[in-house]
């Protein structure tokens, strides 16, 4: 691929200007290349990874009882829908579901998932969306005579987002899901060191993650980054209540972008990911300040992940 390939101009403008600006910083949107979502997958198996397996029992033993809270007919909306694993506990115990609309930012990954949960759920009706939600949101309409509209986000993504972004993406489901719901999965606070082993690997499969994005940068935009001067930075931010993902350049070099030269310092790093951890009350008030309002909650025996339940109310309903 030519660096003008227009297919990749959001990467080159976000990539010249992480690269510009100090301290470097770049999108973690920009892992989800189709090796940087199969990275992803093996992420979620690792012994050390605990929030995808601690999530899945959450739903496994709690879909009852959030399919209540669905109702009958409902339209689903999963954010960030990945392989599809998730919401298959949902589907089974929804009742009559009417729509399922995944939507994924990696195409590829999401029409081949798409497939496959249609041979096991055939009647439903399944919409795979191609789409970046942290972008205005463009959704299909809601279904005439359908159930409630529940907009699914499992698996800690919001922990990705910046306070900001958090709040807009509240205020985005108070406005395009109104009389509807969301179904929250997020990763909740607990000991440094569970943190620390869940994002720095035995294996080095979160480093191969992490590093991809120097490597689909040389693939994509045509950069020159040495792979091998660059090392995987992984560590939890205490007071800021986060993991922090960075690549470290080993040594002074410069990486070539476009025909522009940038010099990175011996220990400069390339930031790529936050990952927030929550409290359930602060992630409840976080969204009662956009006017959503908190409903159940369920997680699993350490309270190591939670899924809350956040009701949407029709836009004229006040909340307190
Ligand atoms: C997708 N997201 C919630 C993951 C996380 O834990 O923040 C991405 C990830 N980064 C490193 N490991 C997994």
């Amino acid at each position: 691929m030519t660096p003008s390939h227009s297919e990749h101009l959001p990467f080159m403008q976000d990539m010249q200007a992480a690269l510009s600006q100090t301290p470097k910083s770049i999108s973690p949107k920009y892992f989800y290349d189709p090796a940087g979502s199969l990275l992803f997958d093996q992420i979620c198996e690792l012994p050390e990874y605990y929030p995808t397996r601690t999530e899945l029992s959450i739903l496994q033993i709690h879909a009852v009882d959030m399919a209540r809270f669905m109702g009958e007919n409902v339209d689903i909306i999963e954010f960030g829908a990945g392989s599809l694993q998730k919401i298959r506990y949902l589907l089974k115990a929804a009742i009559k579901p009417s729509r399922y609309v995944p939507m994924d930012i990696s195409g590829v990954h999401l029409q081949e998932a798409s497939i496959e949960l249609q041979k096991e759920f055939p009647t439903l009706d399944i919409k795979p969306l191609v789409g970046d939600y942290t972008n205005p949101w463009q959704l299909p309409s809601p279904l005439v005579g359908g159930g409630k509209r529940v907009a699914f986000f499992p698996g800690s993504t919001l922990g990705n987002f910046s306070p900001d972004q958090v709040a807009v993406f509240f205020r985005n489901c108070r406005q395009h899901l109104a009389g509807g719901a969301l179904l929250l999965g997020v990763d909740l606070i607990k000991a440094p060191d569970i943190l620390h082993k869940a994002y720095n690997d035995a294996q080095g499969v979160t480093a191969a993650f992490n590093l991809n994005v120097l490597a689909r940068a040389n693939r994509e935009l045509g950069c020159d980054f040495d792979m091998t001067q660059f090392a995987h930075s992984a560590f939890y931010n205490a007071p800021l209540q986060r993991i922090e993902m960075h690549l470290l350049s080993l040594e002074q070099q410069v990486v070539h972008l476009n025909g522009v030269a940038y010099a990175f310092e011996q220990g400069e790093t390339l930031h790529t990911e936050y990952s927030h951890k929550f409290t359930i009350a602060g992630l409840q008030q976080a969204a009662q300040e956009a006017g959503l309002q908190a409903g159940p909650v369920w997680t699993d025996p350490q309270h190591y992940f939670g899924l809350l339940w956040l009701n949407i109310p029709h836009q004229q309903e006040t909340t307190s």
